[in-house]
C-alpha cells in the first residue's frame, strides 16, 4: 500500500475518450488495467467525470460555422472547441466498462455548467469556481496526489497543475495517461506541469 496521505486521482476514464468514443484518445483504453491495479494500492481514490449538459459551450456544434479543434475566445480565455462528448447521462459519459469503480470513494463531476468548461478536477475554466475536490482531499489529510487518466495534455495537465497550486505534492504517472496531442499540446503540457513542480514519474518509481 501507498501511504494513507497519498490519493489517486483518475481523470476522465470515460467511453467518449476511449477508442469508439466521440473524442477518442489514441490508446485511451490501454490504461484501464494499469489504473485498476494502481487503485488497489491507495486508501483514497477519486474519479473525475467530464459531465456536460447538451449544447455545452465547449462543443463546436454550439458555435455556428465553427469546427471541432478550432479555438475561440470565451469570457474566461481561449477555448478549444470539441466534438460533442460526455453529455451527462449518456453512454459516452459513462466510465469505461472495465474500470473497477469499487476502489473509488468519490466521483467529481466537472464541466457541468453550460457556459464554462472545466479541464481541471479542482477549479473550472473561469479559474474561480471550485469543484470542492481540494477541500475533500485536505479534510481527509491528503498531502500528495498521483494523477492518471485522460487526456495527458488537457484534463490531466490542468488537474495536476491545480493540485500543485493547492499545495499538494503532485505526481503524474506517464504510462497511466494518454494524450490528445493537438499542435504540440503534449510537449507544452509537460513543460507547464514541470514548471509548476509536478513530477513526471514512471509506474515502477511509485512508492
Ligand atoms: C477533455 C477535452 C474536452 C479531457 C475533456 O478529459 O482531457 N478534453 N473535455
Ligand atoms: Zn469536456
Amino acid at each position: 500500500m501507498i501511504d494513507a496521505r497519498t490519493a489517486l486521482i483518475v481523470v476522465d476514464l470515460q467511453n467518449d475518450f476511449c477508442p469508439g468514443g466521440s473524442l477518442a484518445v489514441s490508446g485511451g483504453d490501454e490504461i484501464v488495467s494499469l489504473v485498476n491495479a494502481l487503485g488497489k494500492r491507495f486508501g483514497t481514490v477519486v474519479l473525475t467525470q467530464d459531465w456536460h449538459p447538451e449544447g455545452h459551450s465547449s462543443f463546436a456544434s454550439s458555435h455556428p460555422g465553427k469546427a471541432p479543434f478550432e479555438t475561440i475566445a470565451m469570457p474566461y480565455g481561449a477555448q478549444v472547441l470539441w466534438p460533442e462528448h460526455c453529455v451527462r447521462g449518456s453512454a459516452g459519459a459513462a466510465f469505461h466498462p472495465a474500470l473497477d469503480l469499487s476502489m473509488a470513494q468519490a466521483v467529481i463531476r466537472k464541466g457541468c455548467r453550460g457556459e464554462v468548461d472545466s479541464y481541471s478536477g479542482f477549479v473550472e475554466a473561469d479559474r474561480t469556481t471550485p469543484t470542492g475536490l481540494a477541500g475533500y482531499l485536505k479534510e481527509r489529510g491528503v498531502a500528495r496526489v498521483v494523477v492518471v487518466g485522460l487526456a495527458t495534455d488537457f484534463c490531466v495537465n490542468w488537474t495536476a497543475q491545480d493540485a500543485a497550486r493547492h499545495g499538494f505534492e503532485t505526481v503524474v504517472i506517464e504510462e497511466a495517461c494518454r494524450a490528445i496531442d493537438l499542435d504540440g499540446s503534449l510537449d507544452r503540457a509537460w513543460v507547464e506541469m514541470t514548471a509548476r513542480g509536478v513530477r513526471r514519474m514512471q509506474l515502477a518509481d511509485l512508492h
